[in-house]
């Protein structure tokens, strides 16, 4: 099934792979340009050769598509993918006033005493979010990511454009369009951002009564990011081939700087020896016409049955 795509990555970048320093201080190993076409209706693409909590995928997605930039919503929702980008601003800022938090992310993983620390700071930093709407508003939101790039992209002329919303508008009105496209990319955001966007620009194409949606990832976390990725924008074409009347077609992921983090290899090799299993299939509510009306609940996964979880460190 379509799985072995990205088995076949995997296998690629070690096979083919160079050397490669990276910003986090990490290392990986990395190719450049790589492309993976699932076809939808072979499946739900969800890797079944480890764990992946779906419903982590479901909510961070909802936030984008609300256009909500702020954790507070996914703390909210059990959702702590996105906490150390936000806590960087945090301990940055000049109200943090507790223990020094610079490199959090390697010294954490190699300093067990600094661990302790950075657990409890963090685990202050998410009851701060929490409890006390102030703070969150001001340490809780990422700034130009992709909820206010898809739904409030700022224009030169002081406006905003729903790129989401217009994007869905189009695929009604004109389906056969080749301009169907959102972008996350902003260059004059770039300089200020935590976190460029790794998935940075999508299109939507329709043919046969089938939506199909490529991706441009700039840079991929194959072991990490890449998993949610596939299964995150397939959730998305599905959403909204159901609002449009449409089938679905394929999702095209095109990798631009495709690695796999040193620390992430033993888990790569666990994960290789594993055989995939069956694809589960996705169930939305569809008594829902607007994705913009979808919550948690009205997205379902049916016949999932991975192999146990693999747990790895993500580089900050
Ligand atoms: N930085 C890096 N270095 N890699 C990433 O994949 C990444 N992804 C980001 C933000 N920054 C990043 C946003 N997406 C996890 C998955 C996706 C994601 C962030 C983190 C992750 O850690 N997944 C774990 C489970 C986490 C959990 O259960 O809370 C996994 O095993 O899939
Ligand atoms: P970079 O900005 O230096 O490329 O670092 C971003 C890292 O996060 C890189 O390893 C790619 C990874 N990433 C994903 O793979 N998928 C995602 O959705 C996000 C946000 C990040």
């Amino acid at each position: 099934n379509s799985e072995s795509l990205y088995m076949n990555l995997l296998k690629h970048i070690l096979d083919h792979g160079t050397r490669k320093e990276d910003r986090t201080g990490t290392g990986t190993i990395s190719v450049f340009g790589y492309q993976m076409r699932f076809d939808l209706n072979d499946g739900f693409p969800l890797i079944t050769t480890k764990r992946v909590p779906f419903r982590l995928i479901v909510s961070e997605l909802l936030w984008f598509i609300k256009g909500d930039t702020n954790i507070r919503y996914l703390l909210q929702h059990n959702n702590n993918i996105w906490n150390e980008w936000a806590f960087l601003k945090w301990v940055e800022s000049d109200e943090y006033a507790g223990p020094d938090m610079k490199d959090f992310g390697l010294r954490s993983q190699q300093d067990p005493e600094f661990n302790k620390q950075y657990e409890e700071q963090m685990a202050i930093f998410k009851r701060n979010i929490l409890e006390d709407e102030r703070f969150a508003e001001r340490f809780g939101d990422l700034g130009n990511v992709y909820g206010s790039q898809w739904r409030h992209w700022k224009t030169s002329q002081g406006e905003t454009i729903d790129q989401l919303q217009d994007v869905i508008a189009s695929i009604k009105k004109n389906p056969d369009s080749r301009r169907l496209i959102v972008t996350a990319w902003s260059p004059e955001d770039v300089p200020t951002s935590a976190l460029p966007p790794c998935h940075s620009l999508f299109q939507f194409y329709v043919a046969n009564n089938k939506l199909s949606c490529q991706l441009y990832q700039r840079s991929g976390d194959v072991f990490l990011g890449i998993p949610f990725n596939i299964a995150s924008y397939a959730l998305l074409t599905h959403m909204i081939a159901h609002e449009c009347g449409l089938g679905v077609g394929d999702f095209i992921h095109t990798i631009g700087d495709a690695h796999i983090y040193n620390n992430h290899l033993d888990q790569i090799n666990t994960q290789l020896s594993r055989e995939p299993r069956d694809l589960p299939s996705l169930k939305l509510n569809t008594s829902k016409t607007s994705i913009f009306d979808f919550e948690v609940d009205d997205v379902r996964l049916e016949g999932y049955d991975p192999h146990p979880t693999i747990k790895a460190p993500v580089a900050v």
